[in-house]
């Protein structure tokens, strides 16, 4: 198998620095004979903010690998003639949409839900007062002028948690990544072997969102296989489709080793509605074991969101008849 080169990185920790604010100066007119006109010194201009704002790139945050600081600009300081200085230019932190953003001092934290979601993490240090500001009828000629205030710091963790309509969960090899390739525009690597499938990918199906994770394995919330930590990006999806394959012997077992996986990572997992899709039954010959297997598995009770039995589907993508009517009902069920 060849390395990946770029690994996905859905977890990235920094420390930022809004700008400082430009100190205020001690300035005086100009004029003929007088040794100090009146005061005119300026303000300083105010330190840049720090903004976070989320864009459509789930791989963004590789980007920032080795990247420990961010600073705004700091505002420049106050001039003679009554100028202020100018203020530091923002600072804007590009994020993936369904970044998690906390702050690790004050355990405060805002989710990036919609591309283009703006939100200020640090605020900018006000600019000092120049002299003029300290002019007076009693004091006419002022030393004074102040500093600009030092821009708000903090350190900050950015955890991705994808958004998906549906995520798709199953063992190695059921075929999910066949499946998003197959339903929606995503071009995700498939292959005949486990792990395939080393990094989620979202696949676009008719304005819905399909997540396809590393496949799963019994003791993957132990650590076994890649383990569970694609998972959270599962727990914001409304709905799980599970994906069992026909070649297995006991089908059930392997669904229900699955389900006892994601228990135990999170047990709110098991509430999301899920409907179940029983994969590659081209690979069966025999009709009758197909329909027995798709009872049984009917029999399994919906979680209380969704009512009524687990929709169960059969599905060979050698089938387009099963892919169409698979397609129909998810288009269906992600409108509801
Ligand atoms: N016969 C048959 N093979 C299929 C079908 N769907 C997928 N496959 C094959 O099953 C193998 C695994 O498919 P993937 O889509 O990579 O499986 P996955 O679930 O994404 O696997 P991981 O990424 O390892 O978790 C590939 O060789 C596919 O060509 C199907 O409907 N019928
Ligand atoms: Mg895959």
């Amino acid at each position: 198998m060849l390395a990946k080169i770029h690994m996905f990185i859905d977890e990235i920790k920094f420390f930022a620095e809004a700008g400082h604010g430009g100190d205020g100066v001690v300035r005086w007119r100009r004029e003929k004979f007088i040794d100090k006109g009146g005061p005119n010194g300026g303000d300083g201009g105010k330190g840049g903010d720090i903004y976070a704002v989320a864009v459509a790139d789930i791989h963004l945050l590789s980007k920032y690998k080795h990247k420990k600081t961010f600073e705004a600009e700091g505002g420049a300081p106050g001039e003679g003639g009554s100028r202020h200085g100018k203020d530091g230019v923002d600072l804007i932190i590009d994020l993936p949409v369904g970044s998690v953003i906390t702050n690790i001092e004050s355990g405060a934290s805002v989710s990036l839900d919609k591309v283009g979601q703006k939100e200020l993490l640090l605020k900018g240090g006000v600019g000092g007062y120049g002299n003029e500001q300290f002019k007076s009828s009693i004091n006419t000629t002022p030393e004074k002028a102040t500093k600009g205030k030092k821009g708000e710091e903090g350190n900050f963790k950015i955890e991705l948690e994808l958004f998906a309509d549906v995520g798709l969960v199953g063992l190695p090899n059921a075929g999910k990544s066949s499946l998003l390739n197959a339903i929606t525009n995503a071009s995700a690597k498939i292959g005949s072997y486990q792990f395939t499938t080393l990094d989620p990918n979202l696949g676009d199906f008719f304005g819905f969102t399909i997540a396809d994770i590393p496949g799963l394995i019994e003791g993957a919330s132990e650590g076994k296989g890649l383990g569970t930590k694609f998972l959270k990006h599962i727990k914001r999806t409304r709905m799980l489709a599970h994906l069992v394959s026909l070649e297995n012997d006991n089908p059930m077992k392997v669904y229900k080793q699955i389900r006892k996986e994601l228990e135990v990572f999170d047990k709110t997992l098991l509430e999301k509605e899920e409907v179940i899709i029983l994969t590659k039954t081209d690979v069966i010959t025999d009709l009758k074991k197909i329909e027995k297997v798709k009872k049984e598995f009917e029999k399994i009770p919906a979680s209380p969101s969704q009512g009524g039995e687990k929709p169960v589907f059969t599905l060979s993508l050698y089938d387009d008849t099963s892919v169409k009517k698979l397609t129909d009902e998810l288009v269906k069920l992600s409108k509801k």
